[in-house]
Order: C-alpha cells, then sequence, then structure tokens
C-alpha cells in the first residue's frame, strides 16, 4: 500500500524501510530509510482535514516568504510527487505527503528538563516572529475554527443534550467541572472582541514532538505544519503549558501523577519570549496565565464531548478513553489554577528583568502586527 504512494514521488519502495512513527491521534506518520537518505511519510487524515489543499497551499506561502525573508530558517519543504503535485490520494481517499528526514536531528516524546521546555518555546516563537511580516489573512483555515473556544463549547452542550444515560451517569462530575469553568469561555469571547490582541501566524500543535533537535539538544525548527493558520498566539503559548508542565500526560490513568512543574513554566516563558517579547502587544502579555487554563480546558470539553459522542473523533484503546483523558485534563487545570499565585511570582519577576520587554536574539526586521 505504502510502496504505491512512494513510487508516486519516484522512490523504488524495495529500497527503503518503513517504519511507523509517533503518537499522534489524527494523522499518522513514518520514516522511510534508505541507504543514503530518509523522508517522513505522513497520511492526513480526510475526516478530519476536509481540504488538504489548503494544508499544502499555506506550507508553501510561508516557505516561500520564510526562503525570502528569513533565508537561514531551517524550513522543512514538502517534497512534490512526479507529477508536481505535493498530495497523493490512496485508492481510499487518504492524502498523503512526503518530507526530507533532517539528518542528524532527533524529536523526544516527553519533555523531561527545563531547557527542553525553554528550547521548544523559543522554536514555537521564532516560527511566529519570523512570519511577523507575513499577512496571517493569507493563509486558509485548515481547520476551520479550531481553538475557538465558544463553539467547543457549544459542541460540549450539544454532545451533553444527545449522550445516552450511561455515559451520562459516567461523566456527571466532568460535566459539573465543564460548566463550572464557564467562565474562561467569556474571556475568550473577550479576547475575540478585542482589537489589540491580533490574528498571527499561529502552529496550533505545539506538542514536544513537532520540534526538532540538533545532537546538543538545542531545538533547530518545529514540523508537522498541518494546523498552522491565523490565530491567537495563547493557542501556542497554553498548548505548551497544557502538555509540557506536568511529567505525566493526557493519557495518564494515575492522576495523582499529575503535576505543576512551576520551573518549567518559567522556562516556557523564557524561550517564547525570547523570541516574542517585542513582537507581542501589551494586551496580549496580559494573557500569559489565561494561555494554559484556555487550552487545557478547551481539550478537557473536546475529549469530554467526544466521550459524550461516542467516541467518533479520537482514537481510543479501551472504552472510557475518551473520559479519563478529560478527567485528566480537569485535574490539570485545577493544579495549574493552584499554582496561579506562583505562576503571578515569575511573570513579575521576569517583568522585572525586562525579559517581557526586550528582544535579545530575533533577528527579523519585520514587526508589524496584522490584523485578519
Ligand atoms: C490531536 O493527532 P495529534 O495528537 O497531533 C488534535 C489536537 C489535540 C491532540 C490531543 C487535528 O492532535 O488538537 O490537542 O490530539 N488534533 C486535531 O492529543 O484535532
Ligand atoms: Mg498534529
Amino acid at each position: 500500500m505504502l510502496n504505491k504512494i512512494l513510487s508516486s514521488f519516484g522512490l523504488a519502495a524495495e529500497k527503503y524501510s518503513i517504519q511507523k512513527l509517533g503518537t499522534g491521534l489524527i494523522n499518522h506518520t513514518w520514516k522511510v530509510t534508505g541507504e543514503s537518505n530518509a523522508y517522513i511519510l505522513q497520511q492526513i487524515n480526510s475526516n478530519v482535514f476536509k481540504s488538504p489543499q489548503d494544508i499544502s497551499d499555506n506550507i508553501l506561502k510561508i516557505g516561500n516568504f520564510l526562503a525570502e525573508h528569513a533565508p537561514d530558517y531551517l524550513f522543512v519543504s514538502p517534497i512534490a510527487a512526479t507529477t508536481g503535485a505535493y498530495l497523493i490520494q490512496d485508492g481510499a481517499g487518504d492524502f498523503y505527503r512526503l518530507a526530507p528526514y533532517v539528518s542528524g536531528s532527533h524529536t523526544i516524546d516527553t519533555v523531561t528538563d527545563r531547557q527542553q521546555a525553554f528550547e521548544a518555546a523559543r522554536q514555537f516563537g521564532k516560527f511566529t516572529q519570523l512570519l511577523d511580516g507575513f499577512n496571517a489573512a493569507e493563509l486558509k483555515y485548515t481547520l476551520p475554527d479550531f481553538h475557538n473556544l465558544a463553539l467547543r463549547f457549544t459542541q460540549f452542550e450539544q454532545a451533553h443534550r444527545t449522550a445516552t444515560a450511561e455515559r451520562l451517569a459516567a461523566a456527571n462530575q466532568a460535566i459539573e467541572d465543564a460548566y463550572a469553568q464557564q467562565h474562561l469561555v467569556q474571556t475568550y469571547q473577550s479576547i475575540v472582541a478585542d482589537d489589540t490582541i491580533p490574528q498571527r501566524v499561529i502552529h496550533h500543535d505545539t506538542k514536544i514532538s513537532n520540534v526538532l533537535f540538533d545532537g546538543n539538544d538545542k531545538g533547530l525548527c518545529v514540523i508537522d505544519l498541518d494546523t498552522v493558520m491565523p490565530g491567537y498566539f495563547i493557542s501556542d503559548l497554553g498548548d505548551m503549558m497544557r502538555t509540557y508542565l506536568s511529567p505525566a500526560n493526557e493519557e495518564e490513568q494515575d492522576f495523582d501523577k499529575i503535576t505543576v512543574r512551576e520551573d518549567y513554566f518559567q522556562a516556557i516563558i523564557q524561550g517564547y519570549f525570547a523570541e516574542m517579547a517585542a513582537v507581542l502587544t501589551d494586551a496580549e502579555k496580559e494573557l500569559l496565565l489565561y494561555a494554559g487554563k484556555f487550552m487545557i480546558y478547551m481539550q478537557a470539553i473536546r475529549f469530554l464531548a467526544d466521550f459524550l459522542n461516542g467516541d467518533i473523533y479520537y482514537a481510543t484503546s479501551y472504552p472510557s478513553h475518551n473520559l479519563v483523558r478529560a478527567q485528566n485534563q480537569f485535574v490539570l487545570l485545577r493544579k495549574y489554577s493552584e499554582a496561579e499565585n506562583n505562576f503571578i511570582r515569575i511573570i513579575q519577576q521576569l517583568r522585572k528583568e525586562k525579559l517581557t520587554e526586550t528582544n535579545h536574539s530575533s533577528t527579523t526586521v519585520f514587526r508589524e502586527n496584522r490584523k485578519v
């Protein structure tokens, strides 16, 4: 099956070995290794991405901009098939694309020290910073309303209305938790209404495995650009908090293992601000604390809605999987909130050191904030 796809890209399948990579819930990824070179092959879930062509268009536009304005940036461009297209469809209608494997790079699956958190945050910050002069409105919404918290809440309410009695009973406490934190949706709506908070080029999937590291564990670049589209910076900053702060991830069933590492919070902000300090508006800088709550809460209600809907979106491997993920995220949200006063102290300290104001290292000259 994959052999046919490889040959569409001009690769003789018998000369390569194919190894499945990663743990993504939506797309599938393989490393394709040959004698002298290697590739990353990805299958795009077309149930989720209704218009995969938009992904290619976005990546090409961004690649062109970076080639012109930040030629030293390691941008992993997709490889064209023999037809010239960047996406190949198989008989089942799924789409595939190929990219070079960056030799000497590696990815990690879990954040085990604060330096990794710093490096990753810096790379996601750098990506948005380098694209600050690119008009985000030129990008397609590859997943419309992906991080629209108001809509996610409406979808949760809808799922709540239509769930089976059995699922409602099982999810009783989680449903209560979701309503108890509804104020986070109102904050989101006030952000949307505030025109000092711009839409930028945002990655929207900042898990650590989407960062390439070099042999010295320095960040090289970000990968997996399917969800790059206009958005708010709280999506990226918040998702890093969601996925880097706790040593146990959303799959953890023993909730005692979920903890919030406050020094990692500091590392994420330092890394992100090393690139974004001069770009973010004052209004955006007021949202650092909210960012984490926004993303943790959104993920909690997305998992919960999927459980109530009968597990139609996220891949699951046991019956209450999505419910456990939702409960896990509500525990993380509670622990994040409990750490809030310490987070505020960390932010104040960074402000004192002027770390949130000056831009130490960025090379870009594009500082303009564009609205879309
Ligand atoms: C999905 O498939 P993966 O792991 O890259 C989801 C993200 C969630 C994540 C939770 C397109 O990402 O939004 O944060 O699961 N992506 C999509 O694990 O829905
Ligand atoms: Mg992804």
